[in-house]
């Protein structure tokens, strides 16, 4: 089956009790056993729950891949993937990453012993100078978040495989409608389901994907043992998000191309970050992995200072100033003082997050209001 059949139809079939044809929502916490043990394949619902089944189920699909698990939240589906690993491991991973993410690997799991090296990823073979024997996992985000750098995932699984290491991928701002990482060889695809899988910025969820059978179990132990599942209502509302991925990925890619031109070359923008540009440092590898370059697109203002950049940035009638992104409605938001607030100032200005920048999330409104909105914008700034 094709992409969006699969979006519509996948994990779902009419509900054996009632016909229902839509997934019912099962607001239950607990399934009845007719003998201990003896149950119909639920019996707590932090465990398994049959809402939660049907979506797990439709996103495998859309990730080629043979499992899913949802969690409650992005981070709690990352945090599942680094509780894999023990005290004294070590993860390469990006230094262009969404701020929470970071958070977590410093403030967090640093706490437990275990080492992060944020590197440069946009030559993937940066990474082999900080393997040794106590490297466990790759991580990786593309495109990254806010500064849309593009990591070859190909090259990185070839580097995972040659020296046993797992390679994850957060593919939040991509989505399966754009890229499939486990195809190229990545062990666990990550999503913010919160964004465009859900689409509509009315939920916060996670999600994984794989393909190893060993591997989702030790993730599905994980899940069930720490317990960040998402419930029933949720479930359902992401389920329907899923059913029109692949027609507001198309919008939002279409729009996504229309603003980016448009800011290219405006005399008050320095500079645009977004992958479609020929001009795009990893263009080339985009072109090879992605089916399309989405709706983010980050700018720097030229010559703003911080004040200017929040007049900016409050200055939208369509853009709403908001965390988050990949909803229908078009956000921006200033990540220095939002998103990635977490990381150190020169740590992140390194990465490019300085304080003139800001991220958009290119919406499906009509392309008119939203180039209209950035004129009167930028007309003011
Ligand atoms: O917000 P949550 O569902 O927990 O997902 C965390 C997360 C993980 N990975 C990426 C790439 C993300 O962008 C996020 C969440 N990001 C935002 C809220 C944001 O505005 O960037």
């Amino acid at each position: 089956m094709k992409f969006g059949t699969k979006a519509i139809h996948a994990g779902q079939e009419p509900d054996p009790s009632t016909g229902a044809v839509m997934t019912p929502i099962y607001q239950t916490s607990t399934f009845w056993q007719a003998s201990p043990g003896k149950h119909q394949g639920y019996a707590y619902a932090r465990g398994k729950n049959p809402t939660r089944t049907a979506l797990e189920k439709c996103l495998a699909s859309l990730e080629n891949a043979n499992h899913a698990l949802c969690f409650s939240s992005g981070m709690g589906a990352i945090d599942a993937v680094v509780k894999l690993l023990q005290p004294g491991d070590e993860v390469i991973t990006g230094n262009d990453l969404y701020g929470g993410t970071y958070r977590m690997f410093t403030k967090v799991f640093a706490l437990f012993g275990i080492q992060f090296h944020f590197i440069d990823l946009s030559d993937a073979n940066n990474i082999k100078s900080y393997i040794n024997d106590k490297t466990k996992l790759i991580w990786i985000e593309t495109p990254t978040n806010p500064t849309m750098q593009i990591v070859d995932i190909a090259a990185c699984a070839a580097i995972a495989k040659a020296n046993n290491l797992l390679l994850g991928v957060d593919n939040t701002f991509a989505s399966p409608y754009l890229q499939n990482p486990l195809d190229l060889g990545a062990d666990i695809v990550m999503h913010s389901v919160t964004k465009y899988l859900g689409g509509h910025s009315d939920l916060v969820m996670g999600a994984l994907c794989v393909n190893d059978q060993s591997l989702y179990e030790r993730l599905a132990f994980i899940h069930n043992s720490c317990g960040a599942t998402p419930g029933p209502q949720d479930s359902f509302l992401a389920l329907r998000g899923l059913k029109t991925l692949h027609l507001r990925m198309k919008a939002h890619c279409e729009n996504g191309i229309a603003v980016a031109n448009y800011l290219k070359n405006h005399p008050k923008i320095e500079k645009v970050y977004w992958p479609g540009f020929t001009d795009h440092p990893n263009h080339e590898i985009a072109k090879k992995q992605m089916r399309g370059f989405g709706g983010m697109i980050s700018i720097v203002l030229k010559d703003a200072t911080l004040e200017d950049t929040f007049k900016f940035a409050s200055s939208f009638k369509v853009f709403t100033l908001a965390e988050s992104l990949g909803g229908v409605e078009s956000l921006i938001n200033h990540p220095a003082t939002m998103t990635h607030a977490s990381i150190p100032k020169a740590d992140r200005e390194q990465a490019g997050v300085v304080d003139s920048l800001l991220r958009l999330s290119v919406g499906v409104e009509d392309i008119e209001d939203l180039l209209q909105d950035l004129e009167q914008v930028l007309d003011q700034a």
